[in-house]
């Protein structure tokens, strides 16, 4: 169960947890354009910080742009309401979740004059795949099904939607006990998990899916950005399934699951079955960073007084 916080952002106004509702008749709980974020906020020794704020709203708004959405704000006024959503919940660490979803009004696929919503709720959400798995390493399954074609899945844009396809997959992994599934493109290509990128070592190299089949994770690019100032190589090429099996090493970025190791990918051990060297390494300089203890990287930070 989700952890409840205080108040809920909605449209202007701070609503209370309990009853921060939509009608059900919202078009997207029907049809599921909408669009939205995830973020995490972390506690420093000084004030809390949320990582990529500026980056994570942007990105809001591009997904908003491809699905000709008219958020009614401007970038700036979020972060604002972001920040203080953060700050009226007291939350020290927390995740982030601005939604822009289309309101009641008509129904039908033509929602031309519904209102564009947008909502920000917060609350406190520890590792998305486990401490043990943060720690020593996850179990995945390359899934059954497909990343919907990027013609179908414009990619660049975060969509609710999108993560139907996210949930078979997940859905899948987990009856067959694993940890989380790993999707692969129209191509046959390594293209992600069902919230995560993904990246593999092969003699210290770094190589990660080009975003023409995933998501802009913000994750992924601030540990290309770690890897490549700890002079590590890297690489954006389209790799296969049994490139993954016998890769050195493999984990996972994203804002929820933040750098998880992979220990086993369809019953295959990946390098020694658990975190490697490199991983952890980079798994080290990304939480001093979002914790505020690597300075190098302060820039990333948004600090809530
Ligand atoms: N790919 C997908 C499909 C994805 O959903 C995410 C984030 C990423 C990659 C990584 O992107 P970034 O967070 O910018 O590094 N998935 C979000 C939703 C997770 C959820 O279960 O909800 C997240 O991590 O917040």
């Amino acid at each position: 169960m989700i952890k409840k916080t205080e108040k809920i952002w909605m449209d202007g106004k701070f609503v209370d947890w309990d009853n921060a509702n939509v009608h059900v008749m919202t078009h997207t709980l029907h049809y599921g354009l909408g669009v939205f974020e995830g973020i995490r906020c972390y506690e420093t020794k000084e004030d809390p910080a949320i990582f990529r704020l500026k980056d994570h709203v942007e990105r809001l708004f591009k997904s908003a742009h491809i699905f000709l959405l008219a958020i009614p704000y401007s970038e700036k006024e979020i972060e604002e309401a972001i920040i203080k959503t953060v700050k009226i919940n007291k939350v020290k660490e927390c995740y982030i979740r601005p939604l822009v979803y289309i309101g009641y009004g008509a129904m039908g696929l033509y929602p031309k004059d519904n209102p564009v919503e947008v909502a920000i709720s917060v609350w406190p959400w520890g590792a998305y795949l486990g401490d043990d798995g943060l720690k020593n390493g996850i179990r995945v399954k390359v899934s059954s099904f497909i990343r919907n074609h990027v013609n179908s899945q414009m990619s660049r844009a975060k969509a609710c939607g999108y993560y139907i396809n996210s949930q078979l997959a997940k859905k899948e992994a987990i009856s067959l006990g694993y940890d989380e599934a790993l999707l692969l493109d129209t191509d046959g290509y390594v293209a992600e998990g069902s919230g995560e990128n993904i990246f593999i070592v092969r003699d210290g190299r770094l190589k990660t899916t080009p975003l023409t089949s995933v998501l802009e994770g913000i994750t992924r690019e601030s540990i290309m950005k770690i890897a490549r100032d700890e002079k590590i190589e890297v690489i954006e090429e389209r790799f296969t399934r049994d490139e993954l099996y016998i890769a050195d090493e493999a984990f996972f970025t994203g804002t929820a699951a933040e750098v998880t190791p992979i220990r086993e990918v369809d019953g295959r051990i990946i390098g020694e079955g658990k975190a490697g060297k490199v991983t952890k390494k980079l798994q080290s300089v990304f939480f001093d960073s979002v914790k505020g203890k690597n300075k190098k990287y302060g820039s990333w930070l948004t600090y809530v007084k």
